[in-house]
């Protein structure tokens, strides 16, 4: 017998910066359930399905989410009471429905995202089968190959750098573990390489040190050094991506790199920055280049590097089926950044994915900066088979929770396991 959803619950939780999210719970008839709790950015793109926040400066400052707590107890709980939770595309599209607007802004995102999320464990809960296998398929078993951001700047730390993540890529790893070795250890040199030269290992809201450099380039120096010192090859073992996130130092005509000093620069000017850094550092992908509206200055930059690196889109695509599609046309990026919230539900976010295959793009499945224990990304992207991640640091546990439930869904895997560079 097909088991029912007979309970819709909420509740305002915290987030890995202190601020409150939503968390879900659904239950089925037989009494099986399940929670998902919702990330939050910082450096949001401005097309983003909306994230609702409560404006009651009298709670967290504004922040607090309990009107999306309200949305789903009131509105969404009593559309979803009684339906079949294996129905995700229905449900989702139902979600939709009840909210009505383009960008979710009546209900949230927030609300929706959690409930969708939900309503995904709880069906696989009731199918008995592991979320990467239900979403996935029986032929899910690549595990991504982690982007490791170890070194935070932008609006993730209060520092001197305007690019907002450098992360490690242990691509050359034979499998998911031996990766997450190769960056813990990496991550550890690095640590040591800063202390070494009296810099700051605190760290940023994405668990990579923050340390207040001369320029954005020594970011890429400090980590081959460290990359070399924990004893693998830069480029082979270990390589680098960067997201400069660079809607968020755009300005009016270009691009203002004030947190380094480092003066006014034209989209031309930035594409030829990363061209020399290419030549200089192990660089297999570069994110958000350039600024969400810069599609033509995004075009030429896929046409300057394409050839040699990933070029993903966050902020310009915002997980949205309609700006991907305008990116295949103009030729903007090659690759995808998904984020679940972006756009607001489970199905939404597959079809995304879906539109990357069909244009031979790669994609990766990213975390927030704003984060919980929640670990739906990392089933969601073996499920999706990708073979790219984008979570963190190995540092925090926010962070740590994806990479240990990856490590999980390797071991479960067994000799079925696969773990793939998509660099060579
Ligand atoms: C990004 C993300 C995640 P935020 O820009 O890719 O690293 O940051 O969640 O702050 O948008
Ligand atoms: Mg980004």
């Amino acid at each position: 017998m097909k088991q029912r959803i007979s309970s819709v619950d909420a509740m305002e939780i915290f987030d890995s910066r202190g601020q409150p999210t939503v968390r879900v719970w659904i239950s089925l008839d037989d009494g099986t359930h399940a929670t998902a709790s919702v990330p939050s950015g910082a450096s949001t793109g401005e097309n983003e399905a909306l994230e609702l926040r409560d404006g009651d400066k009298k709670r967290f400052g504004g922040k607090g989410v309990l009107k999306a707590v309200a949305h789903l107890r009131e509105t969404i709980a009593p559309a979803l009471i009684g339906l079949d939770p294996s129905r995700q595309a229905e449900i989702d599209a139902l979600l939709i429905d009840l909210d009505g607007t383009q960008g979710k802004s009546k209900l949230g995102a927030n609300a929706i995202l959690g409930a969708s999320m939900a309503v995904a464990r709880v069906a696989a809960k009731a199918a008995k089968v592991p979320l990467y296998a239900y979403l996935g398929g029986p032929s899910a078993a690549r595990l991504p190959v982690p982007m490791m951001n170890v070194i935070n700047g932008g609006k993730h730390a209060d520092n001197s750098l305007d690019f907002q993540e450098f992360m490690l890529v242990p691509h050359g790893a034979s499998s998911f573990r031996e990766a997450m070795r190769y960056g813990a250890e990496t991550y550890q040199a690095l640590k040591g390489v800063l202390k070494k030269r009296g810099l700051a290992t605190g760290v940023g809201d994405e668990g990579g040190f923050a340390p207040s450099l001369s320029g954005n380039e020594a970011a890429c120096e400090l980590i081959v050094e460290a990359i070399e010192t924990a004893g693998f090859k830069p480029g082979t073992q270990v390589a680098i991506a960067l997201d400069p996130a660079a809607s968020s130092f755009a300005v009016k005509d270009g691009y203002e790199l004030a947190k380094s000093k480092g003066g006014h620069k034209t989209s031309e000017q930035m594409t030829a920055l990363y061209k020399k850094w290419i030549g200089a550092y192990p660089i297999v992908s570069i994110e958000d280049g350039l600024a969400e509206n810069d599609w033509a200055g995004f075009t030429r930059h896929t046409k300057a590097l394409g050839e040699r690196i990933q070029v993903v889109g966050d902020d310009l695509y915002v997980t949205n089926v309609e700006f991907v599609r305008r990116g295949i046309a103009e030729h903007a990026t090659n690759a995808v950044l998904i984020k679940l919230n972006q756009i607001g539900t489970v199905t939404e976010t597959i079809r995304t994915i879906e539109l990357c295959r069909a244009a031979g793009w790669r994609y990766v499945v990213s975390h927030r900066s704003g984060e919980t224990e929640d670990t739906f990304i990392s089933d969601f992207a073996v499920a999706m088979g990708g073979g790219q991640i984008k979570t963190g640091a190995p540092c925090r546990s926010e962070r740590v929770a994806k990479y240990n439930r990856l490590l999980e869904i390797e071991y479960a895997l067994g000799k079925a396991a696969i773990y793939a560079s998509p660099f060579v």
